[in-house]
């Protein structure tokens, strides 16, 4: 596979490489690594650019002097290796005064002291030059469903949000937020769990217009659904800001597996839709191919440099493939007779009136129904084509 460009645009969660692999029941299997060792080696990984939460760089409660020395390093450390800084995350997950979440905890305090956490990291996320900020309210949520008024935490996360939002156009920023839906864990049920949650309160927004989606692979499976078509209905809505590229084997807990090393053909199908767009032209997808995965709990820092070369090799790999796929004249053939260029024609004619289509005995009083119950859609035969691509026998 040939090396990544700074045009594929590939970048990172600061957070992924430097995970010291922590899980509920064991210790740490790694040391910490230093954010401005983890910048060289993510950019001799092939990394265009970086992410971070503001704890990431400047541990949680540290002294003015000590913040601005430390993102001053990072901030250096990125220029000298010519990584991007692209989005910027606020945590308001693992302080124990989130326990209850940041925007929706009960403790009105507390909801004020997250809001001033974010409202300070989106004057850091402008001064950095980032475009994208991320929230991802991993703490919004409950166990119990009587421990929350739901209506009034929805009201609580939309005022939160829209006056993060009302800020950042007050100051003139030119930053985009992008919410990050997810299911549970750590919450037994998390607020906005899919894409199509989100969307749906983002609907409700005063300024909805600058708050889009940070959609995650392994989030949306981790509830079953299918990734491929979600982020599709968020480009359609022209809310695919940015994107969390990793794995997960299924319905069970959150395990951020490299790109790839989850469900393939999924991740083929992803790539197709980032690189290719829908089969028929519409929205497009121009933001970073970032990685949010964790290098697994086994693997030493061997294996967690090889993991951030896995999720680019993937990605290149797929995306060859992924190109093959559309530029196959047999593949080509099969979408025909599949009839996905007739899924783009308008179900009403040009100009055609309810009263015409009601009028129309060849739509429903003369149909043959069980005639067009016969039509084969071909669908397998395509499905079929697509596996041989990915697995580059074609
Ligand atoms: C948790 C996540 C988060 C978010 C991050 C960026 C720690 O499952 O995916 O990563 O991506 O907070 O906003
Ligand atoms: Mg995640
Ligand atoms: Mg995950
Ligand atoms: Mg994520």
């Amino acid at each position: 596979v040939r090396a990544a460009t700074p045009d594929d645009r590939f970048s990172f969660g600061l957070w992924t490489v430097s995970w010291q692999a922590r899980d509920p029941f064991g210790d740490a299997t790694r040391p910490a690594l230093d954010p401005v060792e983890a910048i060289g080696k993510l950019a001799e990984a092939g990394a265009w650019g970086v992410t971070f939460h503001d704890d990431d760089v400047v541990p949680f409660g540290s002294d003015d002097a000590t913040r601005d020395r430390l993102i001053t390093a990072f901030r250096d450390a990125c220029t000298e290796h010519d990584v991007t800084i692209e989005m910027v995350t606020t945590n308001l997950f693992t302080h124990p005064v989130f326990k209850d979440g940041g925007f929706t905890s009960n403790d009105r305090s507390v909801r004020r002291f997250a809001l001033r956490k974010v409202l300070r990291n989106i004057d850091l996320t402008a001064e950095l030059g980032a475009k994208t900020f991320v929230m991802w309210g991993g703490r919004e949520g409950s166990e119990y469903d009587g421990s929350k008024d739901v209506n009034a935490a929805l009201d609580r996360y939309a005022e939160g949000v829209d006056t993060v939002a009302a800020y950042i156009k007050s100051r003139g920023y030119d930053i985009k937020i992008a919410l990050e839906p997810k299911p549970n864990e750590p919450r037994g049920d998390i607020f906005l769990p899919t894409i199509g949650h989100a969307l749906g309160f983002i609907a409700k927004l005063e300024h909805g217009d600058i708050v889009g989606l940070n959609p995650e692979v392994g989030h949306e499976q981790m509830a079953g659904l299918n990734f491929t078509q979600g982020i599709g209905q968020a480009l359609w809505a022209g809310k695919l800001f940015h994107i969390d590229l990793n794995g997960q084997r299924s319905i069970k807990y959150d395990q951020d597996l490299v790109f790839g090393h989850g469900d393939l053909l999924s991740a083929f199908f992803t790539v197709d839709l980032l690189e290719n767009g829908f089969p028929n032209g519409g929205p497009r997808y121009d933001g970073p191919r970032h990685f949010d995965y964790k290098p697994s709990r086994t693997d030493g820092f061997d294996g967690v440099w090889a993991s951030a070369r896995a999720n680019i090799a993937t990605y290149l790999l797929l995306k060859e493939r992924a190109l093959a796929f559309r530029a196959d004249p047999e593949v080509q053939a099969a979408l025909e007779a599949s009839g996905l260029s007739e899924l783009a024609v308008p179900t009403l004619a040009a100009g055609e009136s309810i009263e015409d289509l009601l009028a129309d005995e060849s739509a429903f009083e003369s149909y043959d129904a069980d005639k067009a119950a016969e039509h084969s859609y071909a669908f397998v035969h395509l499905n079929q084509l697509a596996v041989e691509h990915a697995l580059g026998a074609r």
